[in-house]
């Protein structure tokens, strides 16, 4: 072959190769730049919003009594910390924890008990069932009746106003938890809860963003209807209420209380008939 046309191909390659690294060179470096603005964004952000009051995205109405219904021992701080957080450092509300199942050993009761204590809820709010109709067991799904009945049986002795729990997809999609849902909203459906009471639900984030701190700040707060927000300081709280249940601080847990989300910012959404009559039709369609 010719040598001239080799040494021009050589040379075309070589160009090519220049320029795409050159390209991708440049690509990366606006990624960083819009990373590090994103980043700088969201510690603005973050820093504002602790520094303003917040109270007018939190639950409408204190004073109120809220009625917190869980799965397990332990959901109360890995999900609810922030709410529970800042509704008990405000001290217009009052606040009663329904826990469904003792999460298998009989020392979970306890704490439960301390962990409530550590937040501000004392051992008199908390409930603990132990019923066999409620197996704790991700596989089996409860039936929605007995969940419903249960958690109205406490909505009306206590006069409540707000019930909250998880929403149908259980922050982790946990059997356990979704059936609270599905039982307070056949509650709703059917048009048993009383008039003074409504429902609201913890939002379930995707596994991406329910890692990344407050970097899920400007997402959460585009969509969310109500959220509550903690300090670094006050998430302390959260930690310390987590070190009360000793059986389940492994260290996956210690990992999760550090980098979720959960810890730092609640977003809650309110639950109307009319939503979950829609729902049902999409399901069924
Ligand atoms: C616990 O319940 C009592 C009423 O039984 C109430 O006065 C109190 O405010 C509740 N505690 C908290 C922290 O909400
Ligand atoms: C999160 C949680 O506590 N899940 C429990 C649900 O039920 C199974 C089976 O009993 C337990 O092993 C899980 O720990």
């Amino acid at each position: 072959m010719d040598v001239s046309i080799v040494s021009s191909l050589t040379n075309y390659f070589n160009m090519l190769f220049d320029e795409t690294v050159w390209y991708l060179k440049e690509v990366a470096w606006q990624l960083v730049i819009a990373g590090v603005a994103y980043f700088c964004v969201c510690i603005f952000l973050y820093t504002l919003l602790l520094n303003v009051s917040h109270k007018a995205w939190q639950l409408p109405g204190p004073p109120a009594r809220i009625l917190l219904v869980i799965a397990h021992p332990d959901d109360e701080v890995m999900f609810f910390g922030p709410m529970l957080h800042c509704m008990i450092e405000q001290k217009n509300s009052e606040v009663y924890l329904l826990c469904l199942t003792i999460g298998g050993a009989k020392r979970r009761k306890e704490e439960l008990w301390a962990s409530a204590k550590t937040l501000g809820i004392p051992e008199a709010n908390v409930t603990i069932l132990m019923s066999t109709q409620l197996p704790d067991d991700p596989k089996v799904q409860w039936p929605e009746n007995v969940v419903g009945e249960t958690i109205l049986q406490h909505v009306e002795s206590y006069r409540i106003n707000a019930v909250i729990t998880f929403d149908k997809r259980g922050v982790s999609g946990h059997k356990n938890h979704t059936s609270i849902f599905y039982g307070v909203a056949s509650l709703c459906m059917e048009n048993k809860l009383p008039p003074y009471c409504k429902m609201y639900v913890l939002e379930s984030v995707n596994i991406l963003r329910k890692y990344t701190l407050m970097l899920d700040l400007p997402i959460s707060l585009l969509f969310a209807s109500h959220w509550y927000l903690l300090s670094f300081k006050q998430r302390k709280i959260i930690h310390m209420a987590m070190m009360a249940h000793k059986s389940q601080y492994v260290w996956f847990r210690k990992l999760y209380i550090r980098f979720s989300r959960y810890t730092l910012l609640n977003t809650l959404q309110e639950i109307s008939t009319l939503d979950l009559e829609l729902d049902v039709e999409f399901d069924d369609g």
